[in-house]
């Protein structure tokens, strides 16, 4: 990590003491130019509360929810465009989980709210032949995918709200998904697409060797680890 972008870090957690409540924004408006990068320089990361904020690009999207919609498509009766509004519209579904990064960090019991991804599914009706789901991020780069059984479990979702408050930007806002049983590279965040298809189609991190099944304690070489 370079020098600037330490001092960069130091500065932001002293700033956090003073401001309290509004060192999330805070945070989010200057975020990009002290993100730090890692040896290969592609994932950044920075603590954030309880979180490391992690995005492959090396910025934070940005998008509002006026801004932001989402495509459902591929191998669906109805393709749908669905806005922010629509979302929030559908039937609300809450969880509270532990959020675990395959790296080995872990954040428990963190309130998650949206819609259920089965949901969003079943409104544009999934075809015969559809296996498997691929979602698409804003950010431009990073990609997830999940089997149709997988996606149509009740505890994996599209987020809208996490711990109560609007998903924020560096959270993956206005609009992520939360895969709650898998590690947390499966979650994808600034999601804006949903592809049903015919297989699964590996996503970014699974292009680079992370197992596809991402189950938490049981994926990754983790297979005896206590969970
Ligand atoms: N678009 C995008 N989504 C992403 C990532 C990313 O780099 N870009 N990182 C993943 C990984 S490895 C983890 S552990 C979680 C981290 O979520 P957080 O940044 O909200 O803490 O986001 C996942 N979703
Ligand atoms: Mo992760």
């Amino acid at each position: 990590m370079g020098r600037r972008v330490v001092l960069g870090l130091v500065g932001l957690g002293a700033i956090g003491v003073v401001t309290g409540a509004r060192v999330q924004d805070f945070l989010e408006r200057t975020l990009g130019p002290v993100i730090a990068k890692d040896g290969t320089g592609v994932t950044a990361l920075l603590p954030f509360g309880r979180f490391r904020i992690y995005t492959v690009t090396g910025s934070l999207p940005s998008r509002s929810p006026d801004e932001w919609s989402m495509r459902v498509g591929g191998l669906v009766d109805t393709p749908l465009r669905l806005t922010y509004d629509d979302l929030r519209a559908m039937e609300p579904t809450s969880l509270t989980r532990d959020f675990q990064c395959v790296t080995g960090w872990r954040v428990s019991d963190v309130a998650w709210r949206g819609v259920r991804l089965a949901d969003v599914l079943d409104r544009a009706g999934v075809a015969g032949a559809a296996r498997a789901v691929r979602f698409t991020s804003f950010d431009g780069a990073y990609t997830e995918s999940l089997t149709l059984a997988q996606a149509r479990r009740r505890d994996v979702i599209v987020a809208y709200e996490m711990e109560g408050s609007p998903l924020s930007r560096a959270h993956g806002g206005p609009v992520r998904l939360y895969v709650a049983p898998m590690y947390g590279y499966k979650s994808l965040k600034w999601l804006d697409g949903i592809e049903v298809t015919d297989r699964v189609v590996p996503g970014y991190w699974e292009q680079r060797g992370y197992d596809i099944d991402a189950w938490v304690g049981r994926s990754n070489g983790r297979d005896d680890e206590a969970t």
